[in-house]
């Protein structure tokens, strides 16, 4: 039998997704993180949210109907995730309207160029790529912790509905992939790829005066 094609991703970026997984920053939130780094982190990835629903939009815009439906049942989710940061902010007392730093941007404009220049299965794989990357960095913090300031931004991208979303996208994903040539497979894998080399950059970001 075929190996799927997520699993053929996860082989292929395994060292991205161990560089990922080592980041200082999500071992530093265990063992307590410096609270001007997690709040750097803070405001850049609350632009990031905000910027990712134009993503959303533009892979929406080319999705078969039934991700366009299934797609539209994710995009609330969105409005949830914003007030987490808004208010997370109003209590540390920090602004959101921020300049956007050189990572934040490229990392959304791969994102957008993905959905506006790639066809659909490879801007769907770019999506998957970034909440699975979620999924894994706040899982491994989960499991590592006990108790945290930060449990809310925890649980919102390692609770049971956000790994069913996950494996939902890997799911479909699979199913898409399946119909294409080695061609399309090979290009989707580097995009994937890619997706976790910006998020350790991601992650890097807050060390970084930028
Ligand atoms: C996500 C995020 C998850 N918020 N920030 C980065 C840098 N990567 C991935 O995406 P979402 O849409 O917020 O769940």
């Amino acid at each position: 039998m075929e190996i799927r094609f997520t699993e053929r991703a996860d082989v292929g970026a395994k060292n991205t997704w161990e560089r990922m997984l080592s980041e200082p920053f999500l071992r530093e939130i265990v063992q307590g993180i410096k609270p001007e780094i997690f709040d750097r982190w803070a405001q850049q990835d609350y632009l990031f949210a905000r910027e990712s629903i134009r993503f959303l939009g533009v892979l929406m815009a080319k999705a078969p109907y039934p991700i366009q439906i299934a797609l539209l049942d994710a995009a609330p989710g969105y409005k949830e995730e914003l007030k987490l940061f808004e208010d997370y902010a109003r209590s540390r007392g920090f602004p959101l309207d921020v300049k956007m730093s050189i990572t934040c941007r490229s990392y959304l404009s791969f994102l957008m160029k993905t959905a506006y220049n790639d066809d659909f299965p490879s801007a769907f794989t770019a999506l998957y790529a970034e909440e699975k990357a979620y999924l894994d960095s706040w899982r491994f913090v989960k499991n590592n912790l006990k108790e945290s300031p930060y449990e809310k931004f925890i649980d919102h991208w390692s609770n049971t509905g956000f790994q069913d979303y996950v494996k939902w996208l890997a799911k479909e994903l699979d199913s898409i992939a399946d119909q294409l040539s080695e061609e399309q497979k090979a290009h989707m894998e580097s995009t994937y790829k890619s997706i976790g080399e910006y998020e350790c950059l991601f992650w890097e970001m807050p060390y970084r005066i930028e």
